[in-house]
């Protein structure tokens, strides 16, 4: 009888499933990844295997001796990376990115816990290295080897293309945009492997350094001349008003400005906002200058007074850039700074950013008790979110700057039935229907919040800013907003739409409506003002909303841009008073070249990382006189 012979399986085909598999059960059983249903289960199955493919088959251009060495050795290190995140997980609840290996304070209070952080178990993260290693060693015969020919080696390499293209597909359809937004860390890892993450992540961070390398200071001067030049003279009387005051900056999630003063099926909106308003400062013509990195976008904007990108989510591109963001400055004249917000610390790369702008504390979603009975949609709900962050707010030193970041507004506009106070809109566009009922519901949060700040005594020794992030309804809607707005949605109706609220509360003070144009980039020269920090040497875009001499200006990401009396949008130049393009066709010509300019000096300066060039030292943290400012 003949003996049975196993058929003889390659090194590689074996070392390439043994890897794959345990990169799964590495991800089920070391990392936290939030699964909703069996499809994204199928995605984060398959996610390795197209990184895997690859690598492993370089080995098929290699001898035999070489071929077994590359793949014992490729097998080692990426076992290493995948235990490098581990452990990196265990610690920090998220995953490697290059910057972040470069973050010497990250790396320290790693390296400090070490011997914690590692279990004697731990070797079982190298095991199919092990089982590799024995093989070649002991059992050089189990494995087969054999020559690959050119149209072997083809075929192998479409079918990796293929696999890899598969994944991206199904990716694509569970989170569109994924690559191109890069919104969060878990939510890449989730769709496209760890592996493939990390050459993305390369990719990011060899093309910012590239950019970086080639930029020098001298830059910087023509960017200089512009801000100068272009800078207004703040208003003198609203100078230092709210010195010492805690700053509370409330980021209403897709929050726009036609909502206010508005009713569906009879009912008010915005009661709350509405009420507010007639207390505070509201600008009526201010816009969000948002791009893909949506709410982080707004948060840069609002923070460093420069533009966010084109492309991309400046939070995750450009994490590691020098910045002089307004908690950055605000901690030098004794603030506690802070932003809160119920969600995953790396959702937009929060967690590393944060770092840059200066913040000294994030409340993230551990600093939170969020349960299925208060979340919704996106997460814990605003209402709840509000009074557990009171408790921080409470906590926190004083004077105090805090970013409270809502959420429930959010697409897909989910509610519970028990938080629907308004009922929705009727036309057959659900998103348009139940955005109404989740603005009104954020809004009855906020009227809470506002009478909690005053409960605890904190109202009065606080300005209050409230500001809409970015747009809510885009323009996949226009048919139900046109039939809600009675009026047809041109380019030029959807550029105004673009508009978000602003509030501005300051004690004391009675109620204004400023109807100058402006947008988020004011609010950073706006807010240092009230405190009574001079930003004149600062580099900005922006310019005091209170001063008298603020030019009637907006320019939006895709270079949109607002005047007293146009809009200009898809190469149209709109009048404002009609809503009609211009007969004269030079209207907006004279600001086309100030729109283009500030973009592109922006953009010069994150993809340069020119700040690092700028010598804010010679103002600020010398103590020359202006740190005295505030005492
Ligand atoms: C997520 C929240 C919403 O943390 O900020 O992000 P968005 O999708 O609006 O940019
Ligand atoms: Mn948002």
């Amino acid at each position: 009888m003949r003996k049975f012979k196993w058929p003889k399986v390659s090194l590689f085909a074996i070392a390439t499933v043994l890897l794959w598999l345990k990169t799964y059960i590495v991800y089920k059983t070391s990392f936290d990844i939030k699964i909703e249903n069996w499809k994204q289960e199928f995605i984060l199955f398959i996610n390795p295997l197209s990184f895997l493919l690859f690598i492993f088959g370089i080995s098929l251009f290699l001898k035999e001796k070489n071929q077994n060495r590359y793949i014992l050795i490729t097998s080692f290190l990426v076992s290493a990376v995948l235990f490098a995140n581990v452990v990196f997980y265990r610690f920090f609840n998220d995953f490697l990115t290059i910057p972040v290996l470069f973050q010497t304070s990250n790396m320290s209070d790693l390296g400090s816990s070490v011997n914690e952080l590692l279990n004697l178990s731990d070797f079982l993260y190298f095991s199919d290295f092990i089982i590799l290693a024995l093989i070649v060693k002991f059992k050089p015969k189990f494995v087969g080897y054999r020559e690959y020919s050119k149209v072997h080696r083809r075929a192998y390499f479409l079918i990796a293309i293929a696999i890899a293209f598969l994944n991206l597909g199904l990716a694509e359809t569970e989170r569109p945009q994924l690559l191109t937004r890069t919104f969060d860390r878990e939510m890449l890892i989730k769709n496209i492997g760890t592996y493939n993450y990390h050459i993305y992540d390369a990719f990011l961070q060899s093309k910012s350094s590239a950019q970086r390398a080639f930029a020098d200071g001298s830059e910087l001067a023509d960017i200089d001349n512009y801000v100068r030049a272009n800078y207004k003279q703040p208003n003198n009387d609203m100078f230092g008003i709210a010195k010492g005051k805690n700053v509370i900056l409330v980021s209403m999630e897709s929050t726009q400005s036609f909502v206010l003063n508005r009713t569906v099926n009879g009912q008010e909106i915005t009661p709350f906002l509405n009420d507010f308003i007639k207390e505070s400062y509201y600008f009526d013509n201010f816009y969000h200058q948002t791009g893909q990195g949506k709410t982080s976008d707004s948060e840069f904007i609002v923070e460093n007074s420069l533009y966010p990108l084109s492309r991309g989510a400046v939070f995750f591109t450009h994490s590691g850039n020098e910045y002089t963001a307004t908690p950055e400055i605000l901690n030098k004249y004794g603030y506690f700074t802070a932003s809160l917000h119920a969600n995953n610390k790396s959702f937009w790369n929060r967690d590393i950013m944060y770092k840059s702008l200066g913040y000294q504390r994030f409340y993230d979603i551990n600093d939170y008790e969020v349960n299925e009975e208060n979340s919704v949609g996106w997460g814990l709900k605003d209402m709840d979110f509000f009074e557990q962050s009171i408790k921080h707010l409470k906590e926190m030193p004083k004077p105090f700057y805090a970013k409270l970041i809502t959420l429930t507004n959010h697409f897909p506009f989910e509610l519970k039935e028990e938080d629907m106070l308004i009922e929705p809109y009727t036309s057959n566009d659900k998103t348009v229907n139940n955005y109404f009922t989740t603005v009104r519901y954020e809004d009855e949060a906020l009227k809470n919040f506002i009478q909690k700040l005053k409960d605890e005594g904190l109202y009065e020794d606080s300005i209050i800013i409230l500001y809409g992030d970015h747009y809510g309804i885009s323009e996949n809607h226009n048919k139900a907003m046109s039939e809600y707005l009675g009026q047809e949605i041109t380019p030029f109706v959807s550029t105004q739409l673009q508009r978000v609220p602003l509030i501005i509360h300051i004690p004391g003070h009675k109620s204004k409506t400023i109807s100058t144009v402006s947008g988020q980039i004011d609010l950073k020269p706006t807010i240092l003002h009230l405190l009574g920090i001079d930003t004149k040497q600062d580099i900005q875009f922006g310019s005091d909303l209170f001063s008298k001499n603020k030019m009637d200006f907006a320019v939006l990401r895709d270079g949109s841009f607002i005047t007293k009396d146009y809009v200009y949008t898809r190469e149209t130049c709109y009048d404002k008073a009609t809503g009609e393009p211009v007969a004269n066709k030079n209207a907006c010509e004279p600001y086309m070249e100030k729109a283009k300019n500030e973009l592109e000096y922006s953009d010069k300066i994150i993809y340069g990382d020119l700040l690092r060039f700028y010598e804010k030292t010679k103002y600020r943290d010398k103590g020359n006189g202006i740190n005295k400012e505030i005492e």
